[in-house]
């Protein structure tokens, strides 16, 4: 029997918990980042110590780079996205419109609630001042990540962001052309050359000698050392998430196309050799044949070796079901960055999904569709995160600030209750505070 590509996982004729569903659905250990840590904390006190002077040394060491300047001159914007390929350009001006387009409608509305009389309660959205967007150098090469981080910070009002990308020696030591092409289009134009761990001390502290003023909110994936920092700054600063791989989960009936299913699951695992790929489905027909198919487009995929062990690895399976709603809990069990469904009426099996990061539906909405062009954010919540968190949107660099606003007499129809509370709490200024606004001596003047 040929060797299939994906080992599969038999869930059928059994009733699991939750919990036994949790342990059956294929998902890798995390890192152990314990060694990781130890240098990312030196790297972080480095350049809280020594600013610009730890970034030029860090960027000799690591990309090997002799750095004159930090911060890439606006000139050097404008040419690479007067340099960029017309036909990319087009691309990413169409990714733009339609992030544009959604996230500007997604902008929640402040929401005021009439309490009582002369009560009000209000929730204002306010953007988060500053941003600090971190773009991978090195194999991955991703302009459509700035795209995805630029256009809802944006559409939220955010009015400084910075962008950071390690310094690349092929090119001068500035970051690669297409993502500064790619802020340039957007408008971005504090972008600074320097990667990993040091960038996000950077943006978490600032760094005075260069002018970088420290940030509010910090967002982009990045390796381990990238990863390990942003924890480690987090609570100082706000952080986006903790990305893991990608993974796309499909769930497919009989009626799905093997070669499209294929296809799908190779284009994740295109990303990463730790990448997951998994196929939940009650038909075993479908199954084999999409393990036939994944092993002719594994022979002629450009990116063989990666998709492969991406394939291959422990974190990738086909999970077998009795049904679609075995299938469904699956699912929901697996939370997965990405969910295909790919059934007969695909979108009442969507609604039915509680957990994913995001939910393409249907033959003709492929992950791809939503990694450039559809419209939704492709920074979403991996590792099983989405069982709590959402992907990267407008509500991501917003933050709701409460307006309490009552009149003397709406204070006086609750004051009473307030007093007994703050007793009960055994706080009784709490109480008092309230009660000495209706002491004639006062000094109030209550104009009613
Ligand atoms: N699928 C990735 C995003 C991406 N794909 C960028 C291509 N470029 C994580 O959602
Ligand atoms: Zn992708």
């Amino acid at each position: 029997m040929t060797k299939q590509l994906l080992r599969s996982i038999d869930l059928r004729g059994q009733q699991l918990t939750l919990a036994q569903l949790r342990r059956a659905v294929p998902r890798a250990a995390a890192d152990d980042t314990a060694g990781v840590e130890s240098r990312v904390r030196e790297i972080i006190a480095a350049v809280r110590e020594r600013g610009a002077q730890t970034l030029r040394e860090l960027a000799a060491k690591f990309d090997g780079v002799e750095q004159a300047e930090v911060r890439v001159p606006e000139a050097a914007l404008e040419q690479a996205l007067k340099e960029l390929d017309p036909a990319i350009r087009e691309a990413l001006e169409e990714s733009i419109k339609r992030a544009k387009l959604v996230a500007e409608r997604q902008r929640p509305e402040d929401v005021a609630v009439q309490v009582a009389r002369g009560a009000r309660v209000t929730l204002r959205w306010q953007p988060v001042g500053r941003v600090g967007l971190y773009v991978p150098g090195g194999l991955a090469v991703y302009p459509s990540s700035v795209v995805m981080n630029v256009v809802p910070a944006l559409a939220a009002g955010v009015s400084s962001i910075a962008l950071a990308s390690p310094p690349q020696k092929e090119f001068g030591g500035l970051p690669h052309p297409t993502i500064l092409a790619a802020a340039a289009l957007l408008g971005v134009t504090e972008v600074y050359a320097m990667g990993g761990a040091q960038a996000i001390a950077a943006f978490a502290y600032g760094v005075d000698s260069i002018e970088l003023e420290p940030v509010d909110l910090i967002t982009g994936p990045g390796n381990a050392y990238v990863a390990t920092a942003k924890r480690l700054v987090k609570g100082m600063v706000g952080i986006d998430s903790e990305a893991g791989p990608t993974e796309i989960a499909v769930l497919a009936d009989h009626t799905a196309s093997a070669a499209l299913v294929a296809a799908d699951l190779i284009s994740q695992a295109e990303h990463d050799p730790a990448a997951a790929a998994v196929l939940v489905t009650p038909s075993v027909e479908l199954a084999e044949a999409v393990q036939a198919e994944l092993r002719k487009q594994l022979a002629t995929t450009k990116h063989q070796e990666r998709v492969g062990q991406g394939l291959e690895g422990e974190q990738s399976a086909v999970v077998l079901v009795d049904s679609l709603d075995q299938g469904l809990a699956v699912v929901d069990a697996y939370a997965a960055e990405h969910l295909e469904v790919i059934t007969e009426d695909a979108a009442a099996i969507a609604a039915r999904v509680r957990n994913a990061g995001a939910i393409f539906i249907g033959a003709s909405s492929p992950v791809s569709l939503g990694d450039y062009c559809a419209g939704s954010n492709h920074v979403l919540p991996t590792s099983g995160t989405a069982a709590f968190s959402s992907g990267l949107g407008v509500q991501t660099f917003l933050r709701g600030i409460q307006l309490i606003d009552y009149d003397r007499a709406a204070l006086a129809q609750v004051a009473e209750h307030i007093v007994t509370l703050a007793r009960a709490e055994d706080l009784p200024a709490h109480g008092d505070a309230v009660t000495a606004r209706f002491r004639e001596d006062s000094g109030e003047s209550f104009g009613e």
